[in-house]
């Protein structure tokens, strides 16, 4: 498995032309490498590399291009050894090639549920996997998102799909779940399944990974007009995140979210003599 610390910061590298908060920024992969290297820099524990949108709305990417985004992307920071390295597809043959090429974990945003060969890939490879909770699909999920209980609704979700995937042979001691922030979910339920995120995590049993950064309804909540003007929104998520369970925060904006894990490292271990190391 994957040996990641308490509070670990997962760096976004999207090789994408469309992603909603960096989209074409990194669509050339020697850009998208150097802006994976610039993240572990900055202290990321974990790269999530990604050839194709989930934005609301994002069309799906044909296998041969998704595959040219992301393989050099992955060779190269695979290879860098610095920190594992994570490929977020949904696809079987995305996954395969990049577990190949050096990456150690799967992040699939429909939990196995888009391509029936993913979860044996990942069994085969012995290689970690992400699963996450998502209301429908990206084309369509934001148009009506309605649950009747969010927090007890994806956590039966989550809990099935974490038991098909060891089913499948997934190592038990290999496998992150995600409640899916801003797939099929309106403001509220978002802002539920955070406040409800000891929960959550107590009830999945296993690490639990949260991706609010920069997302719509952190801007409509402060007025983060562009994606960007929304980091300070999502450090206020990494700590709640990270003080309510999480053991993983996916962001773009590494820097910070990095130095406030330390931060809340150094307040949980302080004792009444003293702080310590
Ligand atoms: N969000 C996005 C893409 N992939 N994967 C996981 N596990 N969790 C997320 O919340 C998540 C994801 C969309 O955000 P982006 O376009 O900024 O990458």
């Amino acid at each position: 498995m994957v040996d990641l610390p308490d509070r670990s910061v997962m760096g976004v590298v999207n090789v994408t032309p469309d992603s909603f908060s960096d989209g074409g920024r990194f669509l050339d992969p020697q850009r998208a490498i150097a802006h994976g290297r610039e993240l572990v820099a900055a202290g990321a524990d974990l790269l999530d590399v990604g050839g194709e949108s989930t934005r609301p709305g994002a069309d799906p990417v044909a296998l041969d291009e998704e595959l040219r985004r992301v393989l050099p992307v992955v060779e190269a920071l695979a290879s860098d050894g610095a920190v594992p390295v994570s490929i977020d597809t949904s696809k079987a043959a995305v996954a395969a090639a990049a577990l190949q090429a050096g990456a150690a974990i799967v992040n699939d945003v429909t939990a196995g549920l888009a391509d029936p060969d993913l979860l044996g890939v990942v069994a085969d490879a012995g290689a970690a996997l992400v699963v996450m909770h998502m209301q429908g699909e990206p084309r369509t999920m934001q148009q009506a998102p309605h649950y009747d209980d969010v927090t007890r609704e994806v956590v039966e979700f989550l809990t099935v799909r974490l038991d098909v995937a060891r089913v499948a042979g997934v190592r038990a001691d290999a496998l992150i779940a995600d409640p899916g922030i801003g797939f099929g979910k309106t403001m509220a339920h978002n802002l539920e399944l955070l406040a409800r995120l000891a929960d959550l995590d107590a009830a999945v049993g296993v690490p639990v990974v949260v991706g609010a950064s920069r997302k719509t309804f952190l801007g409509t909540l402060t007025g983060g007009a562009l994606p960007p003007d929304r980091d300070d929104a999502t450090l206020a998520t990494t700590v709640w995140s990270f003080t309510h369970g999480a053991r993983i925060v996916r962001v773009h904006d590494v820097a910070t979210s990095a130095r406030i894990a330390v931060l809340l490292g150094v307040i949980a271990r302080a004792t009444p003599s003293g702080v310590a190391a």
